[in-house]
């Protein structure tokens, strides 16, 4: 692993070596590492044992990358059944850090990291934040939540390690993080989309002159965001905004981020495997065609993940990308399969809604999704908040507005929504943790 940043002509890149690696000699490295973690799975895990030896697969069976495809799928149920240490593979003393997030029901989901996996995570956290241009003479300040989520503890450490300066702020107080921007000259937030605009609004009601503010690059994720939603971040805060994905049963963030060209986020692929399948019939799908991410750890040693379904939506980016790194490109996550709202039998994503809303500049990246059902048939209403200008113009501008919406969103989801304009700051803010987009009354 290198640990100086090299300067690749104008590009920034944490190490060469990795991500710049020629695709044949990656491959083998891949497969390699590949074969030694089946070999491991098998002696160390009897939950991954009976999963090959059910479907008579000895590791030794692996020739190619291409065989991967019939090794078997790793899912959240798995990890919650198996919850707290039935998917550790090593002995619990060489674990030193847990991480923690929901599961869908009851028990939590747990990883664990060794030593090593710290490093690694850390690794490709340094790489994400010099990829997004953040380095040494830096002020990052962390606004990930600190504590058994990983994007604080994740993104802190990789900041550390390109030689920032870190502020382990954590999420909330919002006017205290304005407070500190301003004060420290911070240079780079690390922020979830929601959480950037609900800065961005602060830093205007506190009636600061933006560019009074040393901050130039913001870098996140957690939540699913839109191309759109990346315009109004970077207008609002003044920044460059960079999506940074990833999980916790992988290692957290950093498991694929963006780089300068903001062209798909790049796999970590010497330390993660990456497939697209089909969600229901779990075959491989080519680049281009969207489906389910599914992820293989390569060198994770607590609690290493074979083929975990991660439920997010995207596809591979074909050709390679101008910055000049090798490593494959997934679209921004378009949204995960339980994001998806069935609305009158027709699949509705959050992330269809936020693209249309953001086509107008009279409108702000402030929305939610409700469904309900009345009379036994589906309703789906937008709630959306006009921008204080537009807000001015009056309830017949608002009326005209709703109706070009429904328009629009009809023609883009198949399905009918009522939409509300509603007044600025009328929606709920999230200061900590996830943005949620839908309300699904029909379950209460
Ligand atoms: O959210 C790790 C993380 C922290 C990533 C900070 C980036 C920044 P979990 O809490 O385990 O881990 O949630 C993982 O969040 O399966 C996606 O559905 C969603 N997610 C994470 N990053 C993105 C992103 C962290 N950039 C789940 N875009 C994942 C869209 C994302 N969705």
């Amino acid at each position: 692993m290198a640990m100086a940043q090299a300067e690749i002509g104008s590009v920034p890149v944490w190490d060469r070596a990795a991500e710049m690696m020629p695709p044949e000699e990656r491959a083998a490295l891949q497969l390699g590492r590949m074969r030694r973690l089946l070999e491991r799975l098998h002696r160390t895990s009897s939950f991954y044992r009976q999963a090959l030896d059910a479907r008579g697969i000895k590791p030794q069976d692996l020739k190619s990358l291409d065989d991967v495809r019939h090794l078997p799928f790793t899912t959240k149920k798995d990890v919650v059944d198996h919850y707290p240490f039935g998917l550790l593979t090593v002995p619990l003393q060489q674990a030193v850090r847990l991480h923690a997030s929901s599961g869908t029901t009851g028990k939590p989901v747990v990883s664990f990291y060794t030593p090593h996996d710290l490093d690694v995570w850390a690794e490709c956290c340094a790489r994400a934040l010099v990829s997004a241009g953040i380095g040494r003479g830096d002020i990052v300040q962390n606004t990930h939540g600190y504590g058994l989520f990983t994007g604080g503890l994740g993104m802190h450490f990789g900041a550390e390690k390109v030689g920032a300066l870190t502020i382990p702020i954590s999420t909330g107080l919002t006017e205290r993080q304005v407070m500190f921007m301003q004060d420290l000259g911070v240079t780079a937030l690390v922020v979830t989309p929601s959480y950037a605009l609900v800065i961005a609004e602060k830093i205007e009601e506190m009636g600061i002159d933006r560019s009074q503010l040393k901050l130039r690059v913001s870098i996140g994720g957690a939540e699913p965001s839109t191309e759109e939603m990346r315009e109004k971040i970077e207008a609002k805060l003044g920044v460059k905004h960079y999506d940074v994905y990833g999980l916790l049963e992988i290692m957290g963030p950093g498991v694929a981020v963006e780089c300068v060209c903001q062209e798909g986020l790049h796999v970590q692929e010497d330390h993660v495997y990456a497939e697209i399948i089909n969600p229901e019939t779990g075959q491989v799908l080519p680049p281009g065609e969207k489906g389910e991410l599914v992820l293989t750890t390569l060198t994770k040693e607590g609690t290493p993940m074979l083929r975990y379904r991660t439920g997010d939506l995207t596809y591979f980016y074909e050709g390679p990308c101008p910055c000049g790194r090798t490593t494959v490109r997934i679209h921004k996550i378009i949204g995960r399969a339980d994001d998806m709202v069935v609305v009158k039998g027709i699949n509705v994503f959050p992330s269809q809604v936020e693209s249309v809303i953001l086509r107008h500049k009279e409108l702000e990246p402030q929305y939610q999704l409700i469904v309900d059902r009345k009379n036994h048939l589906d309703t789906l209403e937008v709630e959306v908040e006009a921008s204080e200008e537009f807000w001015g113009h009056g309830e017949a501008a608002r009326e005209h507005m709703q109706k070009v919406l429904e328009k629009e969103l009809q023609d883009v989801l198949v399905v009918h929504a009522k939409v509300t304009v509603l007044a600025p700051k009328t929606l709920p803010r999230i200061e900590a943790g996830k943005a949620r987009r839908v309300i699904d009354r029909r379950q209460l």
